[in-house]
C-alpha cells in the first residue's frame, strides 16, 4: 500500500478526551473514529488489526474443536422473556421496537439464541459434544463507556457455546476452551492470567476471566508472581487428550479477581515477596452454568437409557475489539505503538526518503514491488515530506520493522533496517534487508 493514497488520517495534537495510552494511540494513528459515545468507526488501519486479532481468535477456536456460525446481531425480546433475562438485563440492554410492534433488542450476548437453535435440532446425547461460535458486534448500553474500544457500548466479542450432557462432559469443553484462550492470548503477543471470577449477569459457579497486567485497567486482580513466567502456548496441545493437568497447573496457585478476592487465603497461600497486586484488562472470560438456560428454555436431549435431560452449558467469550486497546497498552513507547509482529497491520514500512531523487525512487520501487511478490505486507511512505515526519509517523503506527532508503547510504549501496521494538537499526545492503524480511 502506497501511503499516498492510504486513507490514514494520523493527528498531531493528543485528543482531550482520550484518558488512556491506547485510546490516544488508536485516536492519533487513525486507526478509528468516535461515531457517538461507545460507537466506533474502523478505519483501514485499526480495521487491518481488527480482522487479523478475529483471525487468529478464530483459528485457536477451530483448533479446539469449535464450529463457526453467525446469528443476527438483532434478537426477538420473547426468547430472553422465556429464560428470565428480558427484566434482569435492565438498562444495559438496548430495546427496540418493529414496524408490528414487537419487542426486538441488540443481542449484548448470545446464550438464549443459541439454546434456541440447539433446542430444535438436537435430541440425542449421540449429537453431543458440540461445541458452536460466532464472532459478531454486541451491543451494552453501558453506564460509563470510556477508554475508546476497551470499554465501547458497541463492540465485537468472539461468543462459544458449549453443549454436552452432563458435568464431566462439561468441564471437558470448559478446559479445551481454557486451554484455546491460553494459545490465543500467547499468539497475540500477550500474557493473559486466567483468574477466578464471578459470573454477574451470565450465571452459573465455575468460571474464569483472563487477564492482562496493566496500570490502565479496570479491575484489580491479586495473584502469585510465579504465574507470570508461565508459557501460555505450551507444546503440541493436543485436545483429544485429558487437560484437567494442564488446567490445574495453571489454576492451583492463587490468580483472583477482587470479586472473589480473600485477604487471608492470599495471605496463607502466596509468600510476601511473590504477592502481585495489580490492575488488569479483562480480555476474555469463561464461564460453566449447567442448566441455567437449557431447562427454562427446554434443550433437551434423550440419555442412552432414554432419559429427559436437560443439557448442560458453558460459554466463552473473548474482547475482539478491546483486545486491540489491550494489545496497545501492553506495548507502545514515548513515540508511538509497537505491534507485535502477528497483528501488526503491514509488517514493514518502506521509507523513501528523498521522492525527488531518481535513485531512491527506484530503488523504492523496486523493494516494494519484491516485497509485494514475496507475500509480506508492505506500508510505503512514498509522500514528498520531511524525512522527520516520516520518521514520527511511522513509529506512531508502529510496524515492526522500517527499511529506510535515503540517498546518502544508497550511494554505498545500503539501506538502513530498524526494529520498532527496542530501536535496533542497521545498514545492510539491500539484498540483506529483503533476505531477512522475507525470510
Ligand atoms: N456470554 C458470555 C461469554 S460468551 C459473555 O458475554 N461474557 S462477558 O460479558 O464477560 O463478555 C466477554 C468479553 O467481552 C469480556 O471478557 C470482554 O473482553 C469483552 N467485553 C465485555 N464488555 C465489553 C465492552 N463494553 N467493551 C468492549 N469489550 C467488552
Amino acid at each position: 500500500m502506497r501511503l499516498s493514497a492510504y486513507f490514514m488520517p494520523t493527528l498531531k495534537e493528543t485528543p482531550a478526551e482520550a484518558e488512556i495510552v491506547s485510546h490516544r494511540l488508536m485516536l492519533r494513528a487513525g486507526m478509528v473514529r468516535q461515531a457517538s459515545a461507545g460507537i466506533y468507526s474502523w478505519l483501514p488501519l485499526g480495521f487491518r488489526v481488527l480482522k487479523k486479532i478475529e483471525q487468529i481468535v478464530r483459528e485457536e477456536q477451530d483448533r479446539a474443536g469449535a464450529q463457526e456460525v453467525l446469528m443476527p446481531t438483532i434478537q426477538s425480546a420473547d426468547l430472553w422473556r422465556q429464560s428470565g433475562r428480558y427484566d434482569a438485563y435492565g438498562a444495559e440492554m438496548l430495546r427496540i421496537e418493529d414496524r408490528h410492534g414487537r419487542d426486538m433488542l441488540y443481542g449484548p450476548t448470545n446464550e438464549e439464541l443459541i439454546t434456541d437453535i440447539f433446542r430444535t435440532s438436537v435430541r440425542s446425547y449421540r449429537d453431543l459434544p458440540r461445541m458452536l461460535y460466532h464472532i459478531q458486534w454486541k451491543f451494552r448500553d453501558e453506564v460509563r463507556p470510556r477508554f475508546g474500544v476497551m470499554r465501547g457500548r458497541e463492540f465485537l466479542m468472539k461468543d462459544n457455546y458449549s453443549f454436552d450432557l452432563d458435568y464431566e462432559g462439561a468441564k471437558k469443553s470448559y478446559n479445551k476452551m481454557f486451554v484455546s484462550y491460553l494459545r490465543t492470548f500467547a499468539r497475540l503477543g500477550l500474557q493473559a492470567i486466567p483468574m477466578a471470577a464471578d459470573t454477574g449477569p451470565i450465571g452459573g459457579d465455575l468460571s474464569h476471566e483472563f487477564i492482562i497486567l496493566a496500570d490502565t485497567g479496570e479491575s484489580e486482580v491479586f495473584c502469585h508472581g510465579d504465574i507470570l513466567d508461565f508459557d501460555g502456548l505450551g507444546e503440541g496441545i493436543d485436545y483429544q487428550s485429558d487437560l484437567e493437568p494442564v488446567v490445574q497447573a495453571w489454576t492451583k496457585l492463587y490468580a483472583r479477581t477482587d470479586d472473589k478476592h480473600d485477604p487471608a487465603v492470599f495471605e496463607r497461600e502466596v509468600p510476601a515477596e511473590k504477592r502481585v497486586q495489580r490492575r488488569g484488562i479483562e480480555v476474555g472470560h469463561i464461564f460453566y452454568f449447567g442448566t441455567t438456560y437449557s431447562e427454562p428454555l427446554k434443550a433437551l436431549v434423550a440419555t442412552p437409557e432414554d432419559e429427559s435431560v436437560a443439557v448442560h452449558m458453558g460459554s466463552y467469550g473473548i474482547g475482539v475489539s478491546r483486545l486491540v486497546g489491550a494489545v496497545i497498552e501492553a506495548s507502545h513507547d514515548e513515540a508511538g505503538i509497537i505491534w507485535p509482529e502477528a497483528v501488526a497491520p503491514f509488517k514493514v514500512g518502506l521509507i523513501n526518503l528523498k521522492v525527488a531523487a531518481a535513485d531512491c525512487s527506484k530503488a523504492c520501487e523496486e523493494i516494494y514491488a519484491k516485497l509485494q511478490e514475496a507475500g509480506v505486507e508492505v506500508l510505503y511512505d512514498d509522500r514528498d515530506e520531511r524525512a522527520g515526519a516520516k520518521f514520527a509517523e511511522m513509529d506512531l503506527i508502529g510496524l515492526p520493522w522500517q527499511l529506510v532508503v535515503g540517498p546518502r547510504s544508497l550511494d554505498k549501496g545500503l539501506v538502513e533496517l530498524k526494529r520498532r521494538a527496542g530501536g535496533q537499526r542497521e545498514e545492510v545492503s539491500l539484498e540483506t534487508a529483503l533476505a531477512r524480511l522475507t525470510g
